[in-house]
């Protein structure tokens, strides 16, 4: 197992739309495992294989808290089946855009059917956090990123600040 770079806001990887996953074997079982080492390394609640720089449709989450046993799940495959009319708010953040964070609204329970790591059919009904984790990880499969979810104000002020530190960062821009 290896914990892998994030990529991060601006990089255009982030809106790329994954591929469906085609086989589940033991190469996508390390990856599986790669994502949760990362995630848990960052640390995070959730990772999609995107922001790896893998564009395919898998993505991991582990909601469990410090201290309580690992809860790791993989969902391959995602696909929203339904979701409430009724909303609910979260604070979000992205380990791809560190440090900054917003309230979300978002359905607040979704029936999704996913394939296991065993590439066994699933379906489930998530709500609370799980449910809102699970939208905002299938939206990077999609190239959707939680700051899209925000008023184009604060969406462009955050992008800003991150492409300013993208090219502080570059190499060769060293004087000054
Ligand atoms: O670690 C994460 N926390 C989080 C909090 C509220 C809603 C969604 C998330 S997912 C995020 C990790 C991440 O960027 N996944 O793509
Ligand atoms: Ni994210």
């Amino acid at each position: 197992m290896s914990i892998k770079p994030l990529i991060i806001l601006p990089d255009p990887v982030l809106r790329q739309v994954s591929k469906p996953v085609e086989r589940v074997d033991g190469d996508l079982r390390r990856l599986a495992d790669d994502m949760l080492e990362t995630m848990y390394d960052a640390p995070g609640i959730g990772l999609a294989a995107i922001q790896i720089g893998e564009p395919l449709r898998m993505l991991v989450i582990d909601l469990a808290k410090e201290g309580e046993t690992p809860a790791p799940h993989v969902f391959i495959n995602p696909e929203i089946l339904e979701s409430s009319e009724q909303r609910s708010v979260y604070e979000e953040g992205c380990l791809s855009i560190p440090d900054y964070y917003a309230e979300v609204e978002r359905p607040a329970s979704v029936r999704v059917k996913y394939l296991d790591r065993e590439g066994k059919l699933q379906e489930a009904q998530a709500e609370g956090l799980m449910a809102t984790c699970l939208q905002h990880e299938i939206d990077h499969l999609n190239g959707v990123l939680f700051i899209d979810h925000i008023s184009k104000l604060k969406r462009d002020m955050v992008v800003k600040k991150f492409k300013k530190l993208a090219k502080d960062k570059a190499p060769g821009k060293m004087v000054g």
